[in-house]
């Protein structure tokens, strides 16, 4: 299976070690084509290295072959929600997880669209049993 994860980049990386373990779990289920989201190296100015154009063009491209998109919403993100809507005109499974905790609720455009399932969680065992149960079904 190839999973798509998405965080936040430019939105904030407070959460950088929380997608660390993501990833981690999510590696148990198949190949994650986005590792470089938990990389502790990545600022949030993002990669410096390559042009923006090619990694629109090359998200773009491993959001096509993914089989599945995990989303971790916790810290807003204007590129995650991009990722999202486009997974969801590409028909592709979305599942979007979010901390209890989380300081701002959530947009209506994910919370009130019933082709996004969202989940909240407390603990990353929490985050296990949720992936597990998704991913399963896929
Ligand atoms: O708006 P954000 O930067 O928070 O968007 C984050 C989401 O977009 C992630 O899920 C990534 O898949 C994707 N993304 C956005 N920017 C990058 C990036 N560098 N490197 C990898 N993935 C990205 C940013 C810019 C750089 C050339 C300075």
């Amino acid at each position: 299976m190839k999973i798509y994860f998405a965080g936040s980049i430019r939105g904030g990386r407070e959460d950088q070690e929380l997608y660390l373990e993501f990833i981690k779990i999510l590696s148990n289920f198949g190949t994650v084509l986005t590792e470089h989201i938990g990389d502790k190296s990545l600022s949030n100015v993002g990669e410096t290295i390559v042009s923006d154009s090619y990694i629109y063009e090359r998200d773009m491209q491993w959001v096509r072959e993914s089989d599945v998109v995990v989303a971790e919403v916790s810290t807003p993100s204007l590129g995650v929600g991009y990722e999202i809507g486009q997974a969801q005109s590409m028909n592709k499974s979305v599942l979007c997880l979010r901390r209890t905790t989380a300081e701002k609720k959530l947009s209506a455009m994910l919370v009130g669209n019933a082709y996004i399932k969202v989940a909240e969680y407390s603990t990353i065992n929490d985050v296990a049993d949720i992936l597990r149960k998704f991913l399963n079904t896929i």
